[in-house]
């Protein structure tokens, strides 16, 4: 019996519309259950103890089942409502391979590794979905990161690119060859929006304007609706932002390209190796066409 049921249900009993079995049933199960006790009697108060049956009773009583049934189908539609492209909360223990693929470069110093509940990022670690999404979809996840040099200098960047076929180029610190890439820089406290063909700076916030510290969880969304590309992030790196508007935006139209999401962080420098934590990773369709906005 689904929530909405039981709600009709003990609406019935309330008002004592009950077969003599079916509240007896109702009783049985309010004397078991404490919260559902509860629950029953704040409907009896709701009511006026109304089992008189007058008019103004009945009209109450239809406004709840009609509320009722409204949360139910509400409940429906959450359950069975569009769901995300990709998800994950990396809380098993298993890199996903039917969700990621393997770095397509490696050495000892990077990793990519489910681990605590999270996907750790190690000096240039990628994570790269299997799928290739088109546009338009928005990128969301959590990021924290990890301070291990006593220089700020070595805060780390995290890069998220969309629109790529996440091949790092060896001749430029294994950064993607393509896409457009979003960079959230520690050290400098902005984002900057970098896109391929012509590797061009296409946007940055001011220098300072988020202050991305370490070890605390920033919420990080990217909307990408084919024509525009725009930055959100939550948490206590947004400063002096509107929390409800885009830190960055910036016009970058669809071209042709491979269509993988790709997160990785900082290469290792000097002795200093840089750590990204990656957490609630989901990709959804914005299911609107290009120009309408990214939101
Ligand atoms: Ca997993
Ligand atoms: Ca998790």
């Amino acid at each position: 019996m689904n929530a909405a049921l039981d709600d009709l249900y003990l609406v019935g009993d309330v008002f004592g519309d009950l077969p003599m079995e079916q509240a007896s049933h109702v009783e049985t199960m309010v004397a078991a259950d404490k919260e559902l006790a509860a629950k029953i009697a704040v409907m009896r108060v709701g009511m006026g103890q109304g089992r008189k049956r007058t008019s103004r009773g009945r009209a109450i009583r239809l406004v709840g089942c009609l509320a009722l049934v409204v949360a139910g189908l509400g409940a429906a539609w959450t359950a069975f409502g569009p769901r995300p492209l990709l998800s994950d909360n990396f809380n098993d223990g298993w890199f996903d391979s039917s969700l990621w693929l393997p770095p397509s470069v490696f050495s000892r110093s990077m990793g990519v590794k489910e681990q605590h509940g999270y996907m750790r990022l190690l000096n240039r670690g990628y994570l790269v979905t299997r799928a290739e999404f088109a546009d338009p979809i928005s990128v969301q996840f959590d990021w924290s990161w990890s301070d291990f040099g006593e220089n700020p200098l070595y805060a780390d960047h995290l890069a998220v690119v969309l629109r790529t076929a996440a091949e790092p180029d060896a001749d430029h610190a294994f950064e993607a060859k393509d896409g457009v890439m979003v960079k959230f820089n520690a050290w400098s406290g902005a984002v900057e929006i970098w896109a391929q063909p012509d590797g061009a700076n296409r946007g940055s916030t001011k220098s300072g304007s988020l202050k991305l510290a370490p070890d605390v969880w920033h919420h990080l969304r990217i909307t990408n609706d084919g024509e525009r590309v725009a930055v959100y992030v939550t948490g206590p790196a947004v400063g002096d932002h509107d929390n409800d508007g885009p830190v960055l935006e910036v016009r970058c139209p669809t071209a042709p390209t491979a269509r993988h999401v790709a997160i990785y962080n900082r290469e290792q420098l000097a002795a200093i190796p840089h750590e990204s934590y990656i957490d609630n990773v989901v990709i959804e369709s914005l299911g609107r066409r290009a120009g309408e906005g990214g939101r």
